[in-house]
């Protein structure tokens, strides 16, 4: 390019790059740092979509170098649109060679052996929520459930799909420990999944903090999530003997009083460290059948103290009530990340959320739901048949399970 004149870079943005794959491993500030100091380019500016056609109107240069990667497959489309935008003020078209070998998957691919550090993965979710209108977070209860979601990915034309990080949940988190989901598993252990989960993973991970106990010990324990890389907890607020939000009033639970909420969403947020650790608070009024006003009362009063995001529960079929919490909230809170849990109300697409407002949508329990029922559906004819020929066909082969994980053989 240096050949033919000044060099401009079109450098494409963070949101655009998350549109089509997994968010970049360095910031677009960081990239443009990188791409300014090659001897040559003169500006570098950025683009904020695929397409290139916008920018080439805005500069209108005389001529744009591009590799010939674009000739076929997904980006061809983009070329077409080039050359279009190009002929409208006579600016050429100039194709090099595309360096075989070098794709930011393959460097993406290298980064994961690599590993991250707790402060590059607790950045992240701040990263996504200003890079994406809708993040999705998958729950993840092991190192081996951990590892689906980091790696499980679809091609969609030209856009890949995967999920942004975990979930750690608590009921599949006490569930796959044999215990009910009432606060009953210490935060310590709680903590050394995560851990292992972090040992084997990059992405970002949201802590279900459940209600976060005494203020007094919610403060250390931030300070234990902040340090392990985690970059969000939830607390929701229920107060005493707290039950699963999906069995709603079918069991005694109690919503936590206003004041003393937003007094635990303070000292949470005043013993971080750092900003990139969020605080979240979670409500539960429409779990309880206490109605939206008192959801949003507890809304605003929650981000007015501090809350960095809000999370709004529903045990409902259909997203109904939580696209009206959503409505009313962004009235006054255009820009509070909106997070929600779609368990009961499935039916709903990630879409439709990010149209009425959401920002994270997280898929709460469904790995372990998905395993429990294999292992117990095999268990079973293995005790049926008396052998295990019959089951056979529903597992996985032993060479695939032996290097399932590199390094096994
Ligand atoms: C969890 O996953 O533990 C949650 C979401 O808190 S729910 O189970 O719907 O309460
Ligand atoms: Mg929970």
């Amino acid at each position: 390019a240096r050949q033919y004149g000044e060099v401009m870079v079109g450098l494409l943005t963070d949101a655009a790059v998350a549109d089509h794959k997994r968010l970049p491993y360095l910031a677009y500030e960081q990239r443009k740092k990188i791409v300014e100091n090659i001897r040559g380019v003169t500006a570098v500016v950025p683009q904020e979509e695929w397409d290139y056609a916008p920018n080439l109107r805005r500069y209108r240069p005389d001529f744009m170098v591009h590799g010939t990667d674009w000739l076929e497959g997904p980006l061809a489309p983009y070329r077409q649109k080039a050359l279009e935008a190009l002929a409208e003020f006579g600016g050429k078209l100039i194709e090099i060679p595309y360096t075989q070998g070098v794709s930011s998957q393959t460097m993406m691919t290298q980064l994961q052996g690599l590993g991250t550090t707790p402060d590059i993965r607790r950045k992240t979710l701040k990263r996504l929520l200003s890079a994406k209108p809708i993040s999705r977070f998958i729950e993840a209860h092991n190192p081996i459930s951990a590892l689906i979601a980091e790696h499980a990915m679809v091609e969609l034309g030209s856009k890949i799909r995967q999920f942004d990080g975990f979930w750690s949940s608590s009921l599949t988190d006490s569930t796959a420990r044999g215990k009910p989901d009432i606060e009953a598993l210490d935060i310590s252990s709680r903590l050394s999944n995560v851990n292992d989960i972090f040992e084997v993973t990059t992405k970002p991970l949201i802590f279900d903090g459940d209600t976060g106990g005494k203020s007094e010990h919610f403060e250390l324990n931030v300070r234990s999530m902040e340090r392990l890389g985690i970059s969000a907890v939830i607390i929701e607020d229920k107060k005493g003997l707290k039950k699963n939000s999906l069995l709603g009033n079918d069991v005694v639970q109690n919503q936590e009083d206003i004041v003393q909420f937003c007094d635990k969403i303070r000292a949470g947020r005043t013993a971080r460290v750092s900003d990139d650790f969020m605080v979240f608070a979670r409500i539960e009024s429409l779990i309880l059948d206490q109605g939206m006003d008192d959801a949003l009362t507890r809304a605003r009063a929650y981000v007015n103290a501090g809350a960095d995001g809000i999370m709004i529960h529903s045990r409902k079929k259909k997203p109904d009530e939580v696209f009206e919490f959503a409505r009313i909230l962004r009235i006054d809170f255009p820009s509070v990340p909106l997070i929600c849990v779609p368990t009961s109300y499935n039916i709903v697409t990630e879409d439709e959320l990010a149209e009425h407002g959401f920002n994270i949508v997280i898929y709460a329990n469904q790995l372990l739901r998905a395993a429990y029922p294999a292992m117990h559906r095999v268990a079973h004819e293995i005790l049926l048949h008396g052998r295990s020929a019959e089951v056979d066909s529903q597992l996985m082969g032993i060479n695939e399970i032996l290097t399932v994980i590199p390094g096994t053989k």
